[in-house]
C-alpha cells in the first residue's frame, strides 16, 4: 500500500493513478452486485450485510499464484510420497490414533470407514490438524470468485455456500480460517462439502471440524461412506502387467472403466480375494525404483472423490497401511 508520504509527495495524475490501482474493496467489485442479489433473492440474506462482508474481504494474489500450480500437478509419485510418507508422519498418525480410538473405533462401527484410514486422510490433508491453513476464507473465497476467471464459476459458488454454512452453524464468515482455496479444517472440506457432508459427531449441537477434532473424525467418515466406501474393500493392489495389458487396458481418467475380469481374461495375476466382477482400473506411476503398476478398486475411487489426483488417493492408502504396520517410511508397500 502506498504510504501517506507518498501520496503527498505524488503529483495529482499519479495520485489519481495509483488510487485506480489499488484494489477497491469487494462490494464495490463489477461482479459484486450480482452476488449480493443473488444471496438476498435466493436465501433471504440482507443485501448491507453481504455487502459488509464483501467490503471486508481482502484480494490476495499469493493465492491466485498457489492454485495455479498445486503439488499433485506438477510432481511425479516418487516425490510426492516422500512429502507424505515420512517417520514424523507416521508417528503423528499412530499418536492421533491412540488418542482418538475411541472416536475412531465409533465411526469405523458407525459408518464403515477404517480407522486408519479417516487418519491418513486428516494426516495427509494437515497434518493432524496441524496446518489448517492460515487464510481467511472469506479472502480466499472472494479472490478467486472474483479474481480468478478460469475457476470463477466454481468458486463464486462455493462464496455463497460459505455464506450458508456461516449462517447455518453460527459462525461469523469473517473469523474463519482455511487453505488458499477455502478448505477448512482438520479434513479441509470446502464449504459446500462442510454443508452436506459434514456432522455433530460429539453430540454438542454444532458440526465444527475446525476445532473440534471428533467432529472431523465422523465428517470425514461420513463423506467416505456418502461416496461409495466399501466396509471391506480393497483399495489397490501392486501388479506386473505385461505389454499388451498396459497397450490395451491402461486408462488416464480416474473413472473405473474396467474389471478384474477383464485384467484375468488377459493373464494378470489379481490377488484371490477380488471378486471378478469388481471393478478396476490399472495406474501407472513413476516410483522412487521405477515404473509401478497397480491395480486399483472402488475404495481408490472413493478417495478421489474427496481430491481429484491419483497421486493423493495413493499417498492416503499408503500412509494408512504404514500406520497399521509399522511398514519403513521410505520402503515400498
Ligand atoms: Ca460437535
Amino acid at each position: 500500500m502506498a504510504s501517506g508520504k507518498g501520496i503527498r509527495a505524488a503529483g495529482l495524475g499519479l495520485m489519481l493513478a495509483m488510487a485506480s490501482a489499488v484494489q477497491a474493496d469487494y462490494s464495490q467489485h463489477d461482479k459484486a452486485a450480482a452476488f449480493v442479489d443473488e444471496m438476498a433473492a435466493e436465501h433471504g440474506f440482507d443485501r448491507d450485510q453481504v455487502r459488509r462482508w464483501l467490503g471486508d474481504a481482502q484480494r490476495q494474489d499469493g493465492i491466485i499464484k498457489s492454485i495455479s500450480s498445486p503439488a499433485e500437478r506438477v510432481l511425479t509419485w516418487k516425490d510426492y510420497r516422500r512429502i507424505f510418507m515420512t517417520e514424523a508422519r507416521i508417528r503423528q498418525g499412530r499418536e492421533f490414533m491412540e488418542q482418538y480410538a475411541d472416536d475412531l473405533a465409533r465411526a469405523e462401527q458407525e459408518l464403515g470407514v477404517a480407522a486408519e484410514v479417516i487418519t491418513a486422510i486428516i494426516g495427509v490433508e494437515t497434518s493432524y490438524g496441524r496446518n489448517k491453513g492460515s487464510h481467511r476464507v472469506i479472502d480466499a473465497l472472494a479472490t478467486l470468485a472474483f479474481d480468478y476467471p478460469p475457476r470463477s464459476t466454481f468458486f463464486r459458488k462455493e462464496l455463497g455456500e460459505f455464506l450458508l454454512l456461516s449462517r447455518e452453524q453460527g459462525f461469523d464468515p469473517l473469523e474463519l480460517k482455511g487453505s488458499y482455496a477455502g478448505a477448512m479444517g482438520y479434513g479441509q472440506f470446502i464449504s459446500s462439502s462442510y454443508r452436506y457432508y459434514a456432522i455433530d459427531f460429539d453430540g454438542d449441537g454444532v458440526a465444527d471440524i475446525i476445532h473440534n477434532p471428533v467432529d472431523a473424525i465422523g465428517s470425514v467418515a461420513n463423506y467416505f461412506k456418502a461416496h461409495r466406501w466399501q466396509p471391506d474393500g480393497a483399495v489397490a493392489d501392486p501388479v506386473e502387467p505385461s505389454a499388451d495389458i498396459i497397450a490395451n487396458l491402461s486408462h488416464n481418467g480416474l473413472g473405473l472403466v474396467h474389471t478384474v475380469a477383464d485384467f484375468r481374461g488377459k493373464g494378470l495375476a489379481v490377488p484371490e480375494g477380488r471378486k471378478d466382477s469388481d471393478a478396476a482400473r490399472l495406474l501407472t506411476l513413476e516410483g522412487k525404483e521405477g515404473t509401478e503398476h497397480w491395480l486399483v478398486y472402488q475404495n481408490f475411487r472413493s478417495i478421489t472423490r474427496y481430491n481429484h489426483s491419483d497421486l493423493y488417493a495413493m499417498a492416503v492408502y499408503q500412509l494408512s497401511l504404514a500406520l497399521m504396520d509399522g511398514e519403513p517410511a521410505e520402503g515400498r508397500d
